[in-house]
């Protein structure tokens, strides 16, 4: 009964952050498969899930391939009826699926003009007409959703629901292109980058993958803006405070010192995700904590 779920580089691949956090926000977990943007073409590299050609792809337990989106999160929906994909309300929910649907389809010049790069903000980033009008939508539909919702979370649609996951990659490049926005959306944007979830996909992106020129954006940079992580570097010498690694349970190979801890790991990803945003992962807050 495993998923398996095929992405792109963390760091850029806006679709791919959609498909992760239906599995992640949602309390289901997949075997990932990561696809290389530097190697080889993501149709080449998912060959053997052919005709997909694109991630995120979900190859589901009896075999199907999914590879669009927005199939991806009906299929998890249906097949994992307690998981929350959808709002349990009708009419919340019709407006979720309406609200993930625009999405889909739809932000073409926003989705163009910035590309989402988790690994570096800019400032100063001029607005063409199409793209204020994207953002203009963006206001409008998000504040629809959460009057006619009567939503009283941060979220669009009452409990975080598939809708949400859709926006985040959108709120990513307002909030990484410093888009400015109604107050109101921005604090829904703030929510977006403050979400443990999207947090520990960030530090993902800030621990594998390559920079990739073609995204870089010819603006001024400056710091992301979302939560600031605990202070926390890579160590080459030390003794580590655990014997085990706390994502995978085997024994340390690479330590960090993380908020005044020095914590082993059991591979240089393991280490980087946790010194990118240590707060974001559980299993480091609880060493941490012990
Ligand atoms: N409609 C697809 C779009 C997926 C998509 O375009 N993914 C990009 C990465 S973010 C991709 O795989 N591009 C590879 C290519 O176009 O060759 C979905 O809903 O998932």
């Amino acid at each position: 009964m495993t998923y398996h779920l095929y992405l792109g580089d963390p760091g850029y691949s806006s679709w791919s952050l959609r498909g992760w956090l239906l599995f992640e926000r949602f309390g289901l977990t997949a075997d990932l498969h990561w696809v290389d943007f530097l190697s080889d073409s993501v149709a080449a590299q998912l060959a053997p899930l052919a005709p997909a050609r694109t991630v995120p792809t979900l190859r589901l337990p009896d075999g199907a391939i999914v590879s669009e989106s927005l199939a991806i999160a009906e299929e998890l929906a249906t097949r994992n009826p307690g998981a929350g994909h959808w709002p349990a309300d009708p009419a919340a929910r019709a407006t979720a699926r309406n609200l993930a649907a625009e999405m889909h389809a739809g932000f073409t010049t926003l989705r163009s003009d910035c590309p989402m790069n988790l690994r570096t903000a800019y400032r100063d980033v001029p607005l063409s007409a199409d793209l204020e009008a994207d953002l203009r939508r963006l206001e409008q539909i998000w504040a629809h959703a959460r009057a006619t919702t009567g939503s009283d979370t941060p979220w669009l649609c009452g409990a975080y629901s598939a809708a949400d996951a859709f926006f985040a990659p959108v709120a990513a490049r307002v909030a990484g292109y410093g888009l400015d926005i109604f107050p109101e959306a921005r604090a829904y944007v703030a929510a977006h980058l403050a979400d443990p979830a999207f947090r520990r996909w960030r530090a993902l992106a800030m621990a594998r993958g390559n920079r990739l020129p073609w995204y870089d954006r010819d603006y001024p940079q400056t710091d992301w803006p979302g939560p600031t992580p605990l202070p926390a570097r890579a160590l080459q010498d030390g003794t580590a405070e655990n014997d085990v690694c706390p994502f995978s349970g085997k024994p340390v190979s690479d330590l960090a010192e993380i908020d005044g801890h020095c914590i082993g790991f059991c591979n240089p990803i393991c280490r980087d995700k946790a010194v990118a945003d240590a707060a974001a992962w559980p299993q480091v807050m609880a060493l941490l904590g012990s």
